[in-house]
């Protein structure tokens, strides 16, 4: 089964998507998303530059092999633009896989190890009344399981507060809830983290006294507190036991999180912006976290996220994919066909796309009761309406940035 034709395919309908397309000369149609926030057209360089050329020819069924060989022969190795170039190709293979097989995915993996994929959502607000609404909201809609991101006093704007506490008031249009902003250059929001770790337990003690013991609770601090800090922050939220606590330094330094993991028995997870095996060689075998929170979109691929969870699985160590609405529906089936077939998965962060968004990207996973589960159509059950995407041309988007009170850039 040879690979006849690749083409990239740039959409906007809610928000920017980068989508690799196969297609065989047995006329197998394989997708595979390629969305690097804020920086989507240079992984469309990537590809059409660079990978599409190599693709024509190819044996479609030639999975691990095209991995190796677009990983290797490019001799320049790793990096979120070609990892999320490796990705596209590796899930639109698995797609074509699945189609030719007549089988989904999952099955093609060992099939199904669980009945569905507990899912948490982003609950956020500016007071704590908002975020508790936001929470009923989430509650309502079946969520299981819910981030807490919360507004800090004396702050104008940080990461992870939608401009609409509850999705009712964002009347179906899901865009805010996420940071990145279309046109113009990104926008400048403000930080300060002793503001933040005085604040941020108060929240938690809240929501426990009004929601009870039992709701799992995550939180992101995304990348913003120095080791010793993020140890404090730990400890101070161990009290309100905490499902995780995300990215509570950069993720760069593989070594500052021994030094949380001394102090703080609050499980920790990390990898959002890793994109292979080789960021998490000493967090893993240090037993450093406790979920690996890589995309399938990110990190190369269905074949090499597996390969990481392998590893992480002989540590105890869960999945816990990032789910975001910047990885498109493509993204998401990946994750739930990988999530469902493994053994150590955790949890599976699910936002919801934007009705636009549905439109565009033809969806067979369902999510019912709280439960993902990414159907049993062939392949990874996602269709790409090629005239719906035509509608929405790219649109310039940057994320944020931070700025302290003296004028220094932060992470953000
Ligand atoms: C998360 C993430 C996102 C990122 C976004 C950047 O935990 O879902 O931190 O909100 O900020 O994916 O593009
Ligand atoms: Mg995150």
């Amino acid at each position: 089964m040879i690979i006849e034709q690749a083409d990239v395919i740039v959409t906007s309908p809610n928000r920017n998507f980068v989508t690799l397309r196969l297609v065989t000369d047995e006329g197998h149609v394989g997708i595979g998303d390629a969305t690097l926030n804020g920086r989507e057209l240079a992984v469309v360089a990537y590809l059409r530059d660079h990978v599409v050329p190599l693709l024509i020819g190819r044996d479609a069924h030639r999975i691990e092999d095209t991995w190796q060989f677009l990983y290797r022969s490019a001799y320049w190795r790793r990096g979120p633009v070609t990892m999320a170039a490796v990705a596209a190709v590796d899930m639109a293979l698995w797609d074509i896989k699945g189609k030719e097989a007549g089988l989904p995915v999952y099955q093609l993996l060992g099939g199904a190890s669980r009945t569905g994929l507990l899912a948490y959502g982003h609950a956020s607000g500016k007071t704590n009344d908002e975020l508790f609404d936001s929470v009923r909201e989430h509650l309502e809609q079946g969520y299981r399981a819910i981030r807490i991101q919360a507004a800090v006093p004396g702050l104008k704007s940080i990461y992870g507060i939608a401009s609409n506490a509850t999705y009712e008031a964002n009347k179906g249009e899901r865009y805010d809830h996420e940071p990145a902003q279309r046109g113009g250059l990104p926008n400048e929001e403000d930080w300060d983290t002793r503001s933040y770790l005085r604040h941020i337990p108060t929240v938690f003690e809240a929501v426990r006294n009004e929601f009870g013991p039992e709701l799992p609770l995550l939180h992101d601090g995304h990348h913003r507190m120095t080791p010793i800090q993020a140890a404090q922050l730990g400890k101070s939220l161990e009290p309100y036991d905490l499902f995780w606590l995300e990215d509570c330094t950069p993720a760069e330094n593989q070594e500052a999180l021994r030094l949380v993991r001394q102090h703080t028995t609050t499980p920790l997870a990390i990898g959002e912006i890793f994109n292979t095996v080789w960021d998490y060689q000493q967090i893993v075998r240090e037993q450093l976290i406790d979920y690996v929170r890589s995309a399938v979109t990110h990190t190369g691929g269905i074949t090499h996220l597996k390969k990481v969870l392998d590893y992480a699985s002989q540590y105890q160590i869960k999945s816990g994919m990032h789910g975001p609405t910047d990885i498109s529906p493509v993204g998401m089936a990946a994750a739930m066909h990988l999530g469902l077939s493994i053994h150590n998965f955790g949890i599976q962060e699910y936002m919801q796309h934007g009705a636009k968004t549905d439109a565009v990207f033809e969806q067979s996973y369902t999510w019912k009761d709280g439960l993902l589960h990414p159907g049993d159509k062939p392949g990874l059950g996602v269709e790409l309406n090629v005239d719906e995407a035509g509608r929405y041309p790219y649109q310039r988007a940057y994320l944020p940035y931070n700025r302290l009170a003296d004028g220094t850039v932060h992470d953000w």
